[in-house]
């Protein structure tokens, strides 16, 4: 039986960018860096919280958010019926079964779940992270030594940079699932291709740095729809940035961050694998996600927390993969770790969830 990987994780100092100067802005903090580093230790300190909560003041830009407007009604959908919302949109929570698939999530069904085994297939031993079936259950490379229901052979990317504040009790966390943490996207030269992303099981966005072309987001959209795990989280710099870069992503998968700073907590869940146990979350100058579009799409869209103003949380499944969108970051931040149990628990929930063997 394969042991948890050593953890390998994201040691970056972009100081110059988030530190207590504050200017974030994103020309040259680029500069020079690789485009993926795979390293040791995390993460930069620094206490550039209080930007966060200066640019509080500056949520007053409703009108300035017209281009939101059109979106926001599909908030508003949500906001009369709480619980059915999406499904009143779409029938598509009747179609994903995903609250039903939710409760075997919350058991460690990332790895239980049952799969679909191939009669042809030929049993060669104990399941080993090899991107083969080898107890033919049905479900590939669902190991789980530690029994906690993320299986230990995930490979995952964390895009772009650090947020702003240290986040090392999320990144040592990754590691303890038994999985591989790199940092990609460094640099507004990259770009999501097919190779690359043959790497990971997950792609969570950080702090993106910078806005990605269609044919990146086609690239990440074929990735996910192939079975890939996408988590998002929302950057932070104080500028439009922190929307515009995940929604140059977010577009072709039907969803968005919407750009009016909210803050929390975020006291209200719908009943979902994501959510299981969940009673409060962290949220401090995040925004509103929407699914938008079609609502005659195959794919399902399911809101699962909500602030007064609208959604902030969203489990979407495209294709054989799934997307889990979270308005805010500040859920990988140590202060919120270190003081709020229940921010591991929902990492637990996400992932098992987005990485359900299939
Ligand atoms: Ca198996
Ligand atoms: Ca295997
Ligand atoms: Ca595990």
């Amino acid at each position: 039986m394969r042991q948890a990987r050593p953890l390998l994780l994201a040691a970056l100092f972009f100081l110059g960018a988030c530190g207590s100067g504050g200017s974030d802005s994103d020309g040259g903090k680029d500069a020079g860096a690789p485009d993926a580093v795979t390293l040791t230790d995390a993460i930069p300190s620094d206490s550039g919280a209080e930007l966060r909560d200066g640019s509080e003041s500056a949520d007053s830009g409703e009108s300035a958010d017209s281009g939101e407007s059109a979106d926001s009604g599909e908030s508003a959908d949500s906001g009369e019926s709480a619980d059915s919302g999406e499904s009143a949109d779409s029938g598509e929570v009747a179609d994903s079964g995903e609250v039903a698939d939710g409760g075997e999530m919350a058991d460690g069904g990332a790895v239980a779940d049952s799969g679909f085994a191939d009669a042809s297939c030929t049993p060669t031993g104990p399941e080993v992270c090899d991107h083969q079936d080898n107890d033919c259950d049905g479900l590939v490379d669902n190991v789980d030594v530690g029994n906690d229901g993320i299986t230990d052979c995930l490979r995952i990317a964390l895009v772009g940079n650090a947020g702003l504040r240290p986040a090392s009790n999320f990144l040592a966390w990754l590691g303890q699932q038994g999985t591989s943490v790199t940092r990609i996207h460094l640099t507004s030269t990259a770009s999501f291709t097919p190779a690359l992303l043959s790497n990971y099981e997950v792609v969570i966005l950080d702090r993106l740095v910078k806005a990605y072309a269609p044919a990146d987001a086609a690239v990440l959209r074929a990735w996910i729809e192939a079975g890939g795990a996408l988590v998002v989280m929302s950057g932070y710099t104080g500028g439009a940035a922190d929307y515009d870069f995940p929604n140059s992503l977010l577009g072709t998968l039907n969803l968005r961050l919407l750009n009016v700073l909210r803050s929390g907590p975020v006291t209200s869940f719908i009943p979902h694998a994501t959510t299981t146990s969940i009673t409060t979350m962290t949220f401090q100058g995040g925004y509103n996600v929407a699914a938008i579009g079609s609502s005659t799409t195959s794919t399902a869209s399911i809101e699962v927390a909500r602030l007064p103003s609208g959604p902030v949380g969203i489990a979407a499944v495209r294709g054989e993969g799934r997307v889990f969108l979270w308005g805010d970051e500040w859920i990988e931040f140590d202060s919120e770790w270190s003081n709020l149990p229940l921010v591991p628990r929902f990492w637990a929930n996400i992932l098992s969830w987005v990485t359900r063997q299939r």
